[in-house]
């Protein structure tokens, strides 16, 4: 039986096909969990929403770029500045967000003026930039706004100035991936192809489904540089908007994140030929099998194995260090979706860890085929989880420390279980070598620290007995 009605689900059966725990022995192509479907009415899960894909996942990261929202205030602040993922510019990226700000006469009267003055105003207000993202939000796309419409108009009075559009509310799908495939189409429909790039090497690629959090891009980036592969875009980790509309001069499209920029691949694969390489960007033995897969297809091995030789035996001794204080300490993963399958194996390789848990908010079921047959026997694999949930899968696992975001972050603090941001990290980058032992490291300050212990401790002075019943 490997799908599992937990405790807490009795209510909500159907929650049954989402939660699977993987038995030896069986062919798991059986039982792959339910996935990328709604979310069962009862439960209330830590999804977030399509537009949130689009904007905070995607295209927030572009360095030059105005991201305006055309909707209510709230919208823009939920995707501002909770993402770490900085650029060698000023940030700008980091520390603006533009909204229309739409009030109710709007709603009821339509935006589209708004939304015009709004951009021009923004323009106004930043001299320097000359490139924007326009979404439609849920309230703007119900009442019907045109921005296609509004963006043609402010491109045909401005010559100097690109705006792209994209028209995804937040309900349009059943999570933010739905909001990593509109993006993904529609760049590649409206943009792509109309800057020719310089070309400085003999060997050019994009670089996908990499967002610089917390200068893992910028890490990558020196290995590419030292193998002389020059990277025409990074879709979109300190990527410039005009970089992300010369993809398709790349020799080949190498894939990190293959949930949420996977399409843009495919379609580059399929309108200008060029081919896809997927590759994990996370842990040493991944690392140097993605550096060997890239420098295969340059016909560059020898200097491959030269940057893996030299990298491996910087970072191999700390890696150890930890390798040697963490084997066998348990840890649960429980992020967005691909990271379960980029990190389960790696860490269980790398560092001697075993992944007992795994939760994916948005993975498709392309994702859970990947997580189940990297991941171990006896590990708890959900789609969607709930915090009752967690709370069960916790009893039933015990991890020693978890890698989730700030929501359930917070709630296993308090009952002192460490977290560490899986999302966002704590002091990443975590993508490369140099990286992997970042993790490990935050790994082992976490479940070395005595403070979470320290802070389960009531250090009152013990009331006296007598007193104690008086008061009952
Ligand atoms: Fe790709 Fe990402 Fe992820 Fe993702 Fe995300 Fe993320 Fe994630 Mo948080 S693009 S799918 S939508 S690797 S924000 S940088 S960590 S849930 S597993």
């Amino acid at each position: 039986m490997p799908l599992v009605l937990l405790d807490c689900d009795k209510v909500i059966p159907e929650r049954e096909k989402h939660v699977y725990l993987k038995v030896d022995g069986e062919d798991t192509r059986d039982y792959l969990p339910l996935a990328n479907v709604a979310t069962i009415p009862g439960t209330l899960s830590e999804r977030g929403c399509s537009f949130c894909g689009a904007k905070l996942v995607i295209g927030g990261v572009l360095k030059d770029t105005i991201q305006m929202i055309h909707g209510p205030i709230g919208c823009a602040y939920n995707t501002w500045h909770t993402k770490r993922y900085p650029s060698d510019g000023d940030n700008f990226q980091l520390k603006y967000v533009m909204s229309t700000d739409m009030k109710e006469s709007n709603i009821v009267f339509g935006g589209d003026k708004r939304l015009y003055a709004s951009i021009i105003e923004a323009f106004d207000e930043m001299p320097h930039i000359k490139r924007m993202i326009v979404y439609t939000t849920c309230p703007t796309a119900l009442i019907g706004d045109d921005i296609k419409a509004v963006v043609k108009k402010v491109m045909a009075e401005r010559p100097d100035v690109d705006i792209f559009t994209v028209e995804c509310p937040g309900f349009a799908g059943v999570s933010q991936s739905k909001g990593h495939h509109v993006l993904n189409i529609g760049w590649v429909n409206d943009k792509v192809g109309q800057v020719e790039p310089k070309i400085t090497s003999k060997y050019t690629m994009n670089f996908i489904g990499d967002y610089n959090i917390q200068g893992d891009t910028y890490l990558l980036q020196k290995y590419w540089d030292r193998l002389g592969i020059q990277v025409i875009a990074h879709f979109t980790g300190n990527a410039t908007y005009d970089d992300c509309r010369s993809m398709h001069r790349a020799q080949v499209s190498v894939v990190n994140c293959a949930r949420s920029a996977g399409y843009i691949a495919n379609e580059l694969m399929k309108r200008y030929g060029i081919p896809r390489l997927d590759i994990d960007s996370w842990g040493f033995n991944y690392m140097a099998e993605g550096i060997r897969k890239v420098c295969t297809f340059f016909g560059i091995e020898k200097k491959g194995e030269e940057l893996i030789a030299e990298e491996t035996a910087k970072w191999k001794p700390k890696l150890d260090w930890y390798k040697e204080r963490l084997r066998g300490k348990k840890m649960a993963i429980w992020t967005g979706g691909p990271r379960l399958w980029h990190w389960t194996k790696s860490v269980e390789d790398d560092l001697g860890i075993e992944v007992v848990a795994m939760s994916s908010k948005f993975g498709h079921q392309e994702d859970f085929e990947k997580i189940i047959a990297r991941g171990r026997s006896g590990t708890y694999y959900l789609d969607d989880a709930n915090e009752l949930e967690f709370f069960e899968i916790l009893e039933k696992v015990k991890p020693d420390v978890i890698f989730t975001g700030p929501r359930v972050g917070d709630l296993v603090k308090k009952l002192h279980i460490p977290y560490i941001n899986g999302h966002g990290y704590h002091n990443g980058p975590y993508m490369g070598f140099e990286g992997f032992v970042n993790l490990a490291r935050d790994f082992y300050n976490a479940t070395s620290n005595p403070l979470l212990k320290l802070a389960a401790t009531d250090i009152r002075e013990p009331e006296p007995k007598e007193k104690l019943e008086a008061a009952e």
